[in-house]
């Protein structure tokens, strides 16, 4: 399974393992980072300094926003935000985007319930008869090694780009009709990941993101046209039936208009009380983080759990806080994930290697582009990808797209 930001890791020393000297050495790592932050704080207008910075600094004074970085600072290193401050305001019209066919239509009232939630599901996708072809296929592509990333230790990631089986799923119109309704008509996959959560595997922390920030940490992943729009939507489908016990998908609901700071250390649950955190988290380990806690205060009627029949997806955005719980049962929970984009973004601008610190890994994009899902591109913002076709007639064949 992807490991997804259990181990953020701005705090993920063990303090009481290193020597006296290794702590000292953190002591004035952090302190250096402290000082340029204060800096990049007090020179952020000045951008033609910007010209003289090291790459990463430059990309620091470019991302990082005044909250993050005064919160950073005032805190003395104990508050941070793992990602660019937004809101989420409703739009001008709870209206669909586009209109489609009668079975894939939202109605105005499911696109209010997404605006105030942050996600909509679950939708029937396939029947479990289509299923066990579809589980077939996506279980095939995890046995070939990825053309993608071939160095990559996790060889799950963007395999829409080099596996026909993924695209196939993807690219069908009962998802993209719906995406398409929420997102506008002209529509991008970025990335696709396969969350397979076996027999008892952790918790994935609570977590929420923008523009996946915490990436990189210095530099967005996205760069939207407007911040506060709707621009990304993460696409999340079982692939088996996706249940309590197994670790199904749960969801803050409302947590979705602002971005929520994180504090170094803490009792390792997401707000106050660990009972609430318990009630969802079966032994209390789903909302402990690593070194950080996210600042939001909990109440029970804000969990929203996701169990999802194999066939069926939810579909939200990465700012509302999400995760799930660890795998207590004997079977797997396969999650098939793709995230969409609006023309309008921009993803890994200038970048050739991509760089995911809380997973230690590294991506050469040599191979990596965004695939056109819907309508058309007139921002050329992006790399693109021809989405793969079957080479094999035989397995084209046996093809059950609709
Ligand atoms: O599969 C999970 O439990 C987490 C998935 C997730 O965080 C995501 O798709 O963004
Ligand atoms: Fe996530």
């Amino acid at each position: 399974m992807e490991k997804h930001y259990d181990s953020v890791g701005v705090g993920n020393d063990n303090p009481a393992q290193t020597s006296r000297r290794a702590r000292r050495r953190e002591r004035i790592r952090r302190l250096v980072i402290w000082i340029v932050m204060l800096w990049v704080g007090l020179t952020k207008p000045l951008k033609f300094l910007r010209k003289i910075y090291p790459y990463k600094i430059r990309e620091l004074a470019r991302s990082w926003d005044y909250k993050m970085l005064w919160t950073y600072v005032f805190s003395r290193g104990k508050r941070v935000f793992m990602d660019q401050n937004c809101v989420m305001k409703d739009p001008p019209t709870f209206q669909p985007l586009i209109k489609t066919r009668a079975e894939w239509q939202f109605t105005e009232e499911d696109i209010r319930t997404f605006y105030r939630d942050g996600f909509i599901g679950p939708i029937t996708l396939w029947t479990p008869e289509e299923m066990v072809e579809i589980r077939r296929k996506v279980d095939s592509v995890m046995e070939r090694q990825s053309k993608v990333y071939p160095t990559a230790q996790n060889q799950y990631r963007d395999r829409y780009i080099d596996a026909p089986e993924f695209w196939e799923v993807i690219s069908m119109p009962q998802l993209s009709e719906r995406l398409a309704q929420l997102l506008g008509p002209d529509l991008l996959v970025w990335r696709s990941q396969i969350f397979n959560k076996k027999s008892g595997d952790p918790e994935i922390t609570w977590h929420q993101a923008s523009t996946y920030m915490a990436e990189q940490k210095v530099k967005a992943t996205l760069e939207p046209a407007r911040l506060n729009q709707l621009f990304q939507l993460t696409t999340w489908i079982a692939i088996d039936d996706a249940y309590f016990e197994n670790g199904c998908m749960h969801f803050l609901k409302g947590t979705h208009r602002k971005m929520w700071s994180m504090r170094l250390g803490g009792s390792g649950f997401i707000g106050n009380p660990p009972e609430v955190a318990k009630i969802i988290g079966g032994q209390g380990r789903f909302a402990k983080s690593s070194g950080l806690t996210l600042e939001v205060p909990i109440t029970e009627d804000m969990i929203v759990p996701m169990p999802l029949k194999s066939g069926q997806c939810v579909i939200f955005t990465e700012r509302c806080i999400h995760g799930s719980p660890p795998n207590n049962s004997p079977n797997r929970r396969f999650g098939f994930v793709f995230r969409t984009i609006r023309t309008d973004v921009q993803v890994y601008r200038g970048e050739t290697i991509h760089e995911v610190t809380y997973l230690k890994e590294k991506y050469n994009l040599d191979n990596w582009g965004c695939a056109q899902l819907r309508g058309e591109d007139k921002y050329h913002l992006n790399r693109m990808i021809q989405p793969p076709a079957y080479q094999d007639s035989e397995l084209a064949a046996a093809s059950t797209s609709k």
